[in-house]
Formats: C-alpha cells, sequence, structure tokens
C-alpha cells in the first residue's frame, strides 16, 4: 500500500492527537490547581477537602518533586511547581490525579492555597522603573546617532504600544506519561521540542537523559506556544506517572490554558527618527520594553530578534537600539509567530508614518527610498546578499498600481460620508536562524528497507505546517524515488537526539538538509553497487524516479532491484545526517556579526474600510509579493502565507489580549478573546511569488516561509489609520496595537489614547 499524505488524513480526520490515542492500562487522568491571584508566597497547601473527594485522588505538590523542581534553561527562575511563592494568576501551583477527568478537575479545585498577597506589577515600564529585569539589557550601535540628529531637516520621537497575542492552537497542550519496564520514562508530548521535554522530564525526576524517551506524532497547531512551554505539562505528566505508578495523562481545558500558558509579548517602546529633507532617513533610536512575565523562558532569543529586526527593510546608517526584559506578574510570554520581529517592525513603521506626518513626503516614498540594496551592511554589521526588497516593493507599486490606487481612494473618501477608505504598504526582510547560534542544528536518519520504501525520522515535529511532506520532497528528489515511497515517521528522542524545536521557520531548512545529508551518503554507497552492476563508474550513475541511469540513459536496473543487490552484497542502507548552518557567527560583546544564513524579503498592500457609524472594519483585499526561492511545495507555502497573514492582521486589529492591573486573566476564553475568522480576512488576496534566486543554506534554494510573511498584518492597522484619518483629519495618531473599533472611536472623536 502506497503511503497516504498526512494532508489526506487530516482532512478525513483520520490523524491522531494525544487525546485521541488510547489510553494504556489503568491509566490515571491529571489535572492542576492554578493559583487564583498573581503574586503571593505560599504558607501551606491543603489537600484534605481534594482528597476527601475520591479514593483514587492524588496530591502533588512542589516538595514531591524528586530531582531538581527547576525546569528553567536559559535562568533557573521556572520550579515544575512552586514551593515558596507563585508569580501570576493561572500558574499550577498542584497537579492532581484521579480516575476521571471531571474527579480530577473538581478535586483540583479543593485544594486549598494558603497564602500571603505579595505586590503585583504587570506593566513593564514600571518594571524597569523598579530595575526588575530578568536579564540586562541588550544594545546595538551602529554610526552616532546624536550626531545624526543634529543634522536632520526633521527629528520626530514617539511611543508605540504593541499588545500580546494568544496561539489558540486547535489542540490545547498536553502530554501521556508512563513509566515502562525498568524505571524508563515514556512520554508522549504535544510539543514543539521533544529534546527540550526530555531535558526538562529528566531534570526534575532525577533520572540521565537515556532513562527518559519522549514522542511527538504531531500537534494540532503550535504557533510557538509549544516550544519552551510544552515542558511543564509533559514533566507534570512524568512526575505523576513517576509518583503514581500508573500511567497518567494530562490536558489542558481551553479556559486553563489560555491562563497558564504564556503568549507573544507585550512590549512598549519609544522611538525617535531622523530624515533628511528629502525623506533619507539618517538615525534611528529606540528603546523597547519587553513585557517578559514571570520567567525568562526564551525572552532573550525573542529580545534578540526584536534588536536584530529594528530597521525592518530598510538601511539606516546611525542606530542605537536597546531592549528590556521586563519581569512582570503576567504568564510567561514566550514563542510566537515572527518572535519578537512583529514588535520591531511595527516600532519602525509606526516611527515612518511620523515622519511622514511630520514632513508631508509620502510613507510610500519614505519606504522605498529607504530599503536595504545588494551589499549594504546591517547596523550590526551583516553584509547582506541577494537583497530583494526593492524587487518585491516595486513590484508591489506596480501590480496595485499604487499611484493611480491612492487617487481613486482619495476620490471614493470624498464622495462617501461615513464609510472610509485606506491602504497602507510594509515591506518585510525578515532573518532565518535561530537567534541563539548554537540551535542551528539539526539530525535525521534515513533507513532504506529492503523492499525499498524509505524511513525518514528527523527532529521536525509535524503541526499541520506540511514540514513532513516537505522532507519527504527533498528525500525523494534526492534518492531519485517517487514521493509515495517515502514515509516521514514522527519525531522522538530514540531515533534522533539532541534535536532544536521546530521553529524560527527553520523546520524544513535545517531538517530537510540534515535528511539530505544521510540521502547522499545512502546514494554514494548505492552508486558504488549500481557502477559494479552496470559495469559503469559510480560517477555516471544517476537515480531518477525509481529507476537507475547510466550515463543519462535509463538502464534495465531499477531502486528496487539495487536495494536487493546492495541487502545482499552487506551495504548498509541506513545513514545518520547532520547539519549545522554554516557560517553564523556572533560576538555578543561587539554586537557584531552574521546572525542570519539569509533573509526573506516580501511586500504588502492592504486596503480597507471604516464604517464609522457602526465601527466595523472591512479588508476589501491584500496584495503579497513574496519571495519563496525555489518552493518545495507551492500550495503549503501559499497557505502558511495565508495563515501567518490572518495571525499578523488578527494582532495588528482584533485580538486584545487583557490582564486586569491585579493581573487577572481577562481574555482567557474564546467568548471574550476574539481571533480573525474567515470574514474577517480580506475579501481578494492575491499572492505572486518572485522568481527563483540562489539560496545556499537550505535544500534546493527552497526559503522559509513560516514567519516572515505574519508582519504583513501590520498593513492592516495603517491601511485603517489612514481611513480614519480621512474621517477626521484632526484625529490624534497613536501607535497601538490592537486597533480596535474602541480605540478606532477614540480617534474618530479626537480623544487621546
Ligand atoms: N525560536 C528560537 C524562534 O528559539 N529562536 C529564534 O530565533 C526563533 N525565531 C523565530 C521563532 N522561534
Ligand atoms: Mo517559534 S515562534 O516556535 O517558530
Amino acid at each position: 500500500m502506497k503511503n497516504i499524505a498526512e494532508s489526506a488524513l487530516n482532512v478525513r480526520g483520520q490523524t491522531q492527537y494525544i487525546d485521541d490515542l488510547p489510553e494504556p492500562a489503568g491509566c490515571l487522568q491529571a489535572a492542576v490547581r492554578l493559583s487564583d491571584s498573581a503574586h503571593g508566597r505560599i504558607i501551606a497547601i491543603k489537600t484534605d477537602k481534594a482528597l476527601a473527594l475520591d479514593p483514587s485522588v492524588q496530591v502533588i505538590t512542589g516538595k514531591d518533586v524528586p530531582g531538581v523542581n527547576q525546569i528553567g534553561f536559559n535562568k533557573p527562575d521556572e520550579p515544575l511547581l512552586p514551593e515558596h511563592e507563585w508569580e501570576y494568576w493561572g500558574q499550577p501551583v498542584a497537579l492532581v490525579l484521579a480516575k476521571n477527568r471531571e474527579t480530577a478537575r473538581a478535586a483540583a479545585k479543593l485544594v486549598e492555597i494558603e497564602g500571603e498577597e505579595l505586590p503585583v506589577v504587570t506593566d513593564p515600564r514600571e518594571a524597569a522603573r523598579n530595575s526588575d529585569f530578568i536579564l540586562p539589557s541588550r544594545t546595538i550601535q551602529c554610526g552616532d546617532t546624536e550626531e545624526a540628529f543634529k543634522h536632520c531637516a526633521y527629528v520626530i520621537e514617539g511611543r508605540v504600544e504593541s499588545g500580546g497575542q494568544e496561539h489558540v492552537y486547535l489542540e490545547t497542550q498536553g502530554a501521556m506519561a508512563e513509566v515502562r519496564e525498568g524505571g524508563k520514562v515514556f512520554v508522549i508530548s504535544s510539543t514543539q521540542g521533544p529534546s527540550g521535554v526530555q531535558r526538562a522530564i529528566a531534570q526534575s525526576l532525577g533520572l540521565p537523559m537515556n532513562m527518559v524517551e519522549v514522542e511527538a506524532r504531531r500537534l494540532g497547531g503550535a504557533f510557538g506556544g509549544k516550544e519552551d512551554q510544552a515542558a511543564t505539562w509533559a514533566s507534570l505528566a512524568a512526575l505523576g506517572a513517576w509518583i503514581s505508578k500508573k500511567p497518567v495523562k494530562l490536558y489542558l481545558n481551553r479556559h486553563e490554558d489560555m491562563r497558564a500558558t504564556g503568549k507573544r509579548h507585550p512590549y512598549s517602546s519609544d522611538f525617535k527618527i531622523g530624515a533628511a529633507q528629502d525623506g533619507t532617513i539618517l538615525a534611528f533610536e529606540a528603546d523597547y520594553y519587553q513585557n517578559s512575565g514571570s520567567t525568562c523562558d526564551l525572552s532573550p532569543a525573542i529580545l534578540a530578534r526584536t534588536v536584530l529586526h529594528a530597521t525592518g527593510a530598510y538601511k539606516i546608517p546611525n542606530v542605537r537600539v536597546t531592549g528590556y526584559m521586563c519581569k512582570t506578574n503576567l504568564p510567561s510570554f514566550t514563542a510566537f509567530r515572527g518572535f519578537g520581529a512583529p514588535q520591531a517592525f511595527f516600532v519602525i513603521e509606526s516611527a515612518i508614518d511620523a515622519l511622514s506626518q511630520a514632513s508631508g513626503i509620502p510613507v510610500v516614498e519614505i519606504q522605498k527610498k529607504n530599503l536595504y540594496r545588494e551589499g549594504d551592511s546591517t547596523y550590526f554589521g551583516m553584509e547582506m546578499e541577494r537583497v530583494r526588497a526593492h524587487e518585491a516593493f516595486d513590484r508591489l507599486l506596480e501590480k496595485t498600481q499604487w499611484h493611480s490606487l491612492q487617487a481613486e481612494i482619495s476620490d471614493f473618501n470624498h464622495k462617501s460620508r461615513t464609510v472610509k477608505k485606506g491602504a497602507a504598504i510594509i515591506p518585510v526582510c525578515f532573518g532565518i536562524s535561530f537567534t541563539k547560534l548554537p540551535m542551528n542544528q539539526a539530525g535525521a536518519l534515513v533507513h532504506v528497507y529492503v523492499d525499498g520504501s524509505v524511513l525518514v525520522s528527523t527532529g521536525a515535529i509535524e503541526m499541520g505546517q506540511q514540514v513532513s511532506r516537505k522532507i519527504a520532497t527533498v528525500v525523494s528528489e534526492t534518492l531519485g524515488v517517487p514521493l509515495e515511497n517515502i514515509r516521514v515517521e514522527r519525531t522522538t528522542t530514540l531515533t534522533v537526539a539532541n534535536t532544536v524545536p521546530t521553529a524560527a521557520s527553520t523546520g524544513s531548512d535545517l531538517n530537510g538538509m540534515a535528511a539530505r545529508i544521510a540521502c547522499l551518503e545512502i546514494k554514494k554507497r548505492l552508486a558504488g553497487k549500481a557502477g559494479e552492476l552496470l559495469g559503469a563508474s559510480p560517477e555516471v550513475v544517476r537515480f531518477e524516479n525509481g529507476m537507475i541511469f547510466k550515463n543519462d540513459e535509463k538502464t534495465e536496473l531499477s531502486w528496487k532491484d539495487l536495494i536487493v543487490k546492495a541487502n545482499e552484497a552487506r551495504i548498509d542502507l541506513s545513514a545518520h545526517g547532520f547539519y549545522a548552518t554554516p557560517d553564523l557567527f556572533y560576538d555578543m560583546k561587539a554586537e557584531r556579526g552574521k546572525p542570519f544564513a539569509y533573509h526573506v524579503y516580501g511586500a504588502a498592500a492592504v486596503v480597507a474600510t471604516v464604517d464609522t457609524m457602526r465601527g466595523t472594519y472591512d479588508l476589501e483585499s491584500v496584495s503579497i509579493v513574496h519571495d519563496i526561492g525555489h518552493s518545495l511545495d507551492i500550495s503549503v507555502d501559499r497557505g502558511q502565507i495565508e495563515g501567518a497573514l490572518a495571525q499578523g492582521l488578527g494582532w495588528s486589529l482584533l485580538e486584545d489580549l487583557r490582564f486586569g492591573t491585579d493581573g487577572k486573566p481577562m481574555s482567557d476564553t474564546l467568548s471574550t478573546y476574539k481571533v480573525p475568522d474567515i470574514s474577517f480576512m480580506p475579501r481578494t488576496m492575491d499572492i505572486e511569488f518572485l522568481p527563483e534566486i540562489e539560496n545556499p543554506a537550505t535544500p534546493f534554494n527552497s526559503k522559509a516561509v513560516g514567519e516572515p510573511p505574519l508582519q504583513y498584518g501590520i498593513a492592516g492597522y495603517f491601511a485603517i489609520l489612514n481611513a480614519l484619518r480621512a474621517a477626521n483629519p484632526a484625529g490624534k495618531t497613536f501607535y497601538s496595537i490592537p486597533l480596535t473599533p474602541e480605540k478606532a472611536a477614540g480617534f474618530l472623536d479626537g480623544a487621546e489614547v
């Protein structure tokens, strides 16, 4: 039987997620007792009432952790279960096991946390005033901004706010754990990073990593939310299994997941931009106050991406940017598609908008004038190669007929009294590679079985992005074997060790390269055998579509026959491949280097109307020109761009993540937190790809696609802002994501936001 594509199983509803898997015999269900205030000192955790509910109930607290009660790896500030203090509203404080989920949840509610309330800080600027930082600040400097501002025709300062964002993956976080023969711990986790989960479990149970196996089959979405933070839930399930000696399943319900887990970091930022009379940007400064939440988690890597994307797609000669990781009593903010870059893009685009307002030079003119060009150096000293900023931008201006569109819009606004139209463009230049340099590595294990079928294991987690399809494509093209003979297996720590999370848009780049390297090794061995069989030198042997070619001529020898012969000749039909992105370096002291393998370019234009009476938005159209290099799968890439756009538009205009000043989550259900649906999306989406281009760091010159297009959503913000300006030219501009209808109403009323 042929291998059935993941996507086909998906649409048939045949893919299994953890909660669909049969449970091992005697499996207990777990629930967590979450804190119900944002900061406090634990005096006692009372379990009597919970235990009295049912004989199957067990309550586990931090004191029961047999190993090190600590799962924070960038900084040890994350106890698995806190023993002294809780630091945000919704933090897991105790783990409860019972015979079924209802009982476990009911018992969890009966666990009493006796404690003393402590002061709560939710505002990153307040944390900064108190010098309460997760780690020291980070500054990148280039040229001399102070001197440059003196020579600018325009110098504008401003403030920019951007809110958090809830991942709303369809599958909430969860894990199933079991202690097997000889005390080996086996965990199936809904994680982007099984190796990190393995390490956290080993550390908290006090085991060597070779006693812990973690498997990730597929995820029902992740978007960064399961990069670091899946470790908590998997470690808790493992702890429950270890202590109860029974299999344990822990699955958060939506409400718990929205309370307990991290989201996109809110930022509050200040900028200062200076330009010459003609709109050439001469200097840029920014201070980013990242609301890091209660623990370190991935905040430094995210801040790194912010300070490395500070100037967006623009060359600016004098730059000084500083990022602060501000500790607050909110859930630890974490990876979310874009990873600190969208926040930076919004600041630079806001600064350009402010410059345009002050100078009267149209935004698009400023944008175009300052785009990166071939050979430019960034403010952190990376020389830009194969730059496509102008190519994408100019094509977009052409295809949208931008100048006549502007005239049409102003004509429309002249005639229409209550409905006003606006448009905006954003250019994108997004660096690909993990900002934490050692993470840029991947491994793969490829087996060819004697019937010629191929099995591939890598660190790439399938989470709906069809990375397994892309890797299968790479393997198929490399081995010259049809796609249906390739199967990509789930990721487990048994087959590939020390994997990095599937993140930073690098899943198919890194794992695809590792798989390709393994295939090339196998092919080299096979070419030797084929040469022998065909009486030719291995150099003239070629593999294509399941047949072996000699000097470009098809022979009688098929892949299948060759595999049988190779196996008889005792040739190894398996190989491990390893890839580390070449040429990356970064000097953290000097803040200079080449942190990215390459950049992805693109530009998007959004046209939108605002009904000023009803307060509703209508996103009329989006046009995108995007650089995907040589696509490994064009429909997958198109889907990624549309999905990223939806999340970018949601973040910019709709998704309103709120906490009370006491740290209480106010938007922790899907009835109080609105995500974009199909009716919110632009009615027409025109996506065009730039021609293929050389890209040596990836398989077959492909380009990462997951995150760069999220930035396009920011154009939605400025399109709506421009429509509002048409309605009320005296409105006071603000830069505050999301631009909700409430804020729009304030603008129309002339209020300060
Ligand atoms: N995760 C990470 C990421 O650990 N490092 C990164 O640079 C990154 N970038 C984007 C998304 N996830
Ligand atoms: Mo990351 S935001 O998990 O790619």
